[in-house]
């Protein structure tokens, strides 16, 4: 019986992810703030805060692995950030440590390295450089998940995801798209391998300009079939390409807006 936990299963990640992975484990089980009334053959739903370690703990009960993809998933507020994404992540490895779960995907977020220059190759050496709370809360995750792994072996893929979107809105994203599909593969991959050890990988299609190597990540297997290409052409694209202004810091980081968002005031 393989029992797979997906959090944050309302919103967007998690309803690409419902329809890329029906069918892929015996059972599925939701859990988000919202309430989730469509539920799929394989499917069940706990309606779960994610930010009370104790409901958590009763929502990993009995799960073969965890796909994280709850919180925050754009720049917030502080009192936000630190519910959702820092007690949240918490929250989710702890009750992974105390309900034997053994393995974890977590959605960290390229924004974590979003102040690197596009002119950078990212590798699994580049220092962190968040372009937001949002980016620096995925810090938090992926050092906590270093912790888990090392002192209670809980194994996990921090998936640095870039765009995952059907379509693409800007010309950045040619270079951070990820297709729905392969990000259920990595996942599916994450959960097939032997071994996988704490290892992060740079989510994103097999596109053609890209910021980032995943060379250190080939052992796990990991190979993304789609490409951003096939978008390129399009006239909202090549006009926008008319206007960038290479020192515009939305262009000339990885981050894209994010590196001028924010910072906001607490509500
Ligand atoms: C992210 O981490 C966000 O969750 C998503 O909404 C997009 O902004 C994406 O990054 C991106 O960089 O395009």
């Amino acid at each position: 019986m393989k029992r797979i936990l997906l959090t944050g299963a309302a919103g967007n990640l998690g309803k690409a992810l419902r329809k890329q992975l029906a069918g892929w484990a015996d059972e599925l089980r939701l859990s988000d703030i919202v309430t989730i009334d469509d539920l799929q053959e394989g499917e069940s739903f706990v309606n779960c805060d994610i930010s009370d370690l104790q409901a958590v703990i009763e929502l990993v009960k009995d799960c073969d692995g965890i796909i994280h993809a709850g919180g925050q998933s754009i720049e917030g507020t502080w009192d936000n950030i630190l519910d959702r994404n820092i007690k949240g992540t918490y929250n989710i490895y702890e009750a992974a440590r105390q309900q034997g779960v053994k393995r974890v995907f977590f959605t960290s977020s390229n924004h974590l390295v979003g102040f690197h220059e596009r002119e950078t190759l990212l590798d699994n050496d580049s220092p962190m450089r968040p372009d937001s709370l949002y980016g620096v809360s995925k810090g938090f995750g992926e050092v906590l998940a270093r912790y888990y792994y090392d002192k209670f072996g809980i194994e996990s893929t921090l998936a640095r995801i870039g765009s995952c979107f059907p379509e693409i809105p800007n010309r950045r994203m040619l270079s951070t798209w990820l297709s729905e599909r392969d990000l259920a593969d990595l996942i599916k991959t994450t959960f097939d391998a032997d071994r996988l050890g704490c290892t992060m990988v740079y989510a994103v299609s097999n596109n053609k300009a890209v910021w980032c190597d995943n060379r250190h990540a080939s052992f796990i297997g990991w190979q993304p079939q789609d490409s951003s290409e096939p978008f390129a052409d399009q006239p909202h694209l090549i006009e926008e390409g008319k206007r960038n202004d290479p020192n515009d810091p939305a262009i000339r980081y990885q981050g894209g807006a994010f590196v001028t968002a924010g910072h906001f005031d607490d509500e």
